[in-house]
């Protein structure tokens, strides 16, 4: 007997069916033991159970599917998946067995939107169910790889879910973004937010500015090159992640200065330059021919339609002792106000990143200051301080905006953090209807002070996977212990693929004792 499941990539909104086996007994919860996590829309599990053999079954296309065989991303998702359903496990010992239960030989996916095969992923596409299939295969006390006749429709709440990590504090290999990337899949994680470069070090290799990574890295092997950013865009992409690069500036830019001189601006003791620098030089013409051209490299390296341009924690004090940013601003009649001066600076970037036609995201400051911004700049909020207040400042002022100010990862405390960040909820504002759409969804900050390759994985993994479902599924659901119970099994699913997430509490996972 063959059973066809049927799955359906959809444009955003529409619901995304899984597994359309029969449902049979309506309501039936979705499981605890799976750890489907994040947890679907509608899960209805039938108590009919159907087997699987690694040697007859296959994931493969329906001869309808909108999107045809050559489709990279279907094809390299049906191995990964393969697997992580049957690569994993251990033969059981035991007595023969016969089966009673009937065999399930094939997924059949089918895509009924056109295709985005080729495509980069965007902020309108929709994810791969297959990560919800996998996580419904399960093997029975026998052994035998099982899965119950199961309805499954899926879509998630909110289109962007972030990751940030932070490669100028510390280098992460790529081997490690690479593995980001995996868990990130397994938790629908769609935007990985790289903050490629700060004041620490630059490790981007620009193929215009090579004296940036040059002269800015902490070593020449501590640099991404051409290839290495190419490898990491696609091996995103056939997982249905974005890229979203952050060049952060006019602040957190002391590494610029290495191999760009008279990009900074000098500081002054007095009558003297001091030799220190400050943020980039906002009142030189040679300071905006250097991003235009840098910008025009940046938008042809990542083919994200968005840039993140920074923008946050601007101190002006440097600015200050300057006597040529004096006189720049008296010309201008800024007077004193530095913000004016930050202003100036920011809205020259953004019309440089949107005539490469890009858009652009900035950090919570450049709205806080009232730059002058397009309503279609998404706005990110990372001050924990009152955050649903400038939510709904931002909104109102008719902007999209990115949530992160709950859930700042780096910060570590003895305990269940990602209890904090579940009870979050990125729409708890107020705000109209209107509003409230424009939270795009949310990003996990995980900023490399204290992190290197060395504790990536067990910090951000299952911490972020809570993030994952909040952003994901349905508001409704928040029931904590239920979480708990999931995301236990979850990570202890993350571990068997390879990924080091650190336990949530005490207890043990199945597979360490085979
Ligand atoms: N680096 C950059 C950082 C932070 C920000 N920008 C940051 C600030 C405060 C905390 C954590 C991180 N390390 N470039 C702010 C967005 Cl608590």
């Amino acid at each position: 007997m063959q059973q066809r499941a049927l799955g359906l990539w959809g444009a955003l909104g529409t619901l995304a069916t899984l597994a359309t086996l029969a449902a049979r007994a309506p309501g039936a919860s979705a499981a605890p033991d799976l750890g489907l996590w994040p947890l679907p829309r509608s899960v209805r599990l039938s108590p009919r159970l159907l087997r699987l053999s690694p040697e007859d079954f296959a994931l493969g296309l329906d001869p309808a599917s909108k999107a045809g065989p050559s489709c990279v991303i279907l094809q390299e998702a049906f191995r990964r998946y393969y697997d992580y359903i049957f690569g994993y496990y251990q033969r059981r010992r035991g007595p023969a067995r016969f089966y009673t239960d009937s065999p399930l030989l094939q997924l059949v996916v089918s895509v009924v939107h056109d295709s985005e095969c080729d495509a980069f992923p965007s902020l309108s596409s929709d994810e791969s169910c297959l990560e919800t299939f996998s996580q419904l295969v399960y093997q029975d006390p026998y052994g035998t790889f099982t899965i119950n006749e199961s309805s499954i429709t899926d879509s998630p709440r909110f289109p962007h879910r972030g990751i940030l990590i932070d490669t100028s504090r510390h280098y992460l290999s790529i081997k490690t973004i690479l593995k980001t990337l995996d868990a990130m899949a397994m938790n629908k994680f769609n935007v990985l937010h790289w903050h490629i470069v700060d004041d620490q070090s630059f490790p981007y290799q620009s193929v215009t500015f090579p004296q940036l990574s040059n002269k800015g890295s902490y070593t020449p092997s501590h640099v991404y090159t051409p290839t290495d950013v190419r490898e990491v865009i696609e091996y995103a992409r056939l997982r249905g992640i974005r890229v979203l690069p952050e060049f952060d500036s006019p602040g957190h830019t002391e590494s610029w200065g290495k191999g760009q001189k008279g990009l900074l601006t000098p500081c002054y003791d007095g009558e003297r330059p001091s030799g220190a620098f400050g943020p980039i030089n906002p009142a030189l013409n040679s300071t905006y021919d250097f991003m235009s051209r840098f910008f025009s490299e940046v938008s042809k390296v990542f083919p994200d339609e968005f840039i993140h341009m920074g923008g946050d924690e601007v101190d002006p004090e440097c600015w200050e002792t300057n006597p040529d940013i004096e006189k720049f601003m008296r010309s201008r009649g800024f007077y004193k106000d530095f913000k004016k001066l930050e202003s100036f600076y920011i809205e020259k970037v953004l019309n440089i990143i949107a005539s490469q036609r890009k858009k652009s995201i900035v950090w919570q400051e450049v709205f806080d200051n009232e730059d002058k911004i397009q309503p279609s700049t998404i706005v990110q909020v990372w001050k924990d301080k009152d955050y649903p207040e400038e939510q709904a400042r931002v909104t109102a002022a008719g902007h999209p905006v990115l949530l992160s100010a709950p859930w700042y990862l780096d910060y570590i405390t003895y305990g269940e953090d990602w209890r904090t960040y579940y009870k979050v909820d990125p729409l708890r504002f107020s705000g109209s209807q209107e509003q409230k759409q424009r939270v795009l969804g949310g990003e996990a900050c995980l900023w490399g002070e204290y992190v290197d390759s060395t504790n990536l994985t067990p910090r951000l993994w299952p911490r972020a996977s809570a993030v994952g479902e909040r952003l994901w599924s349905d508001e409704k659901v928040k029931s904590i212990n239920d979480a708990y119970n999931r995301l236990t099994v979850h990570r202890c699913r993350m571990v068997r693929r390879g990924i080091a997430a650190q336990p949530l509490y005490v207890g043990h996972c199945e597979q360490e004792y085979k």
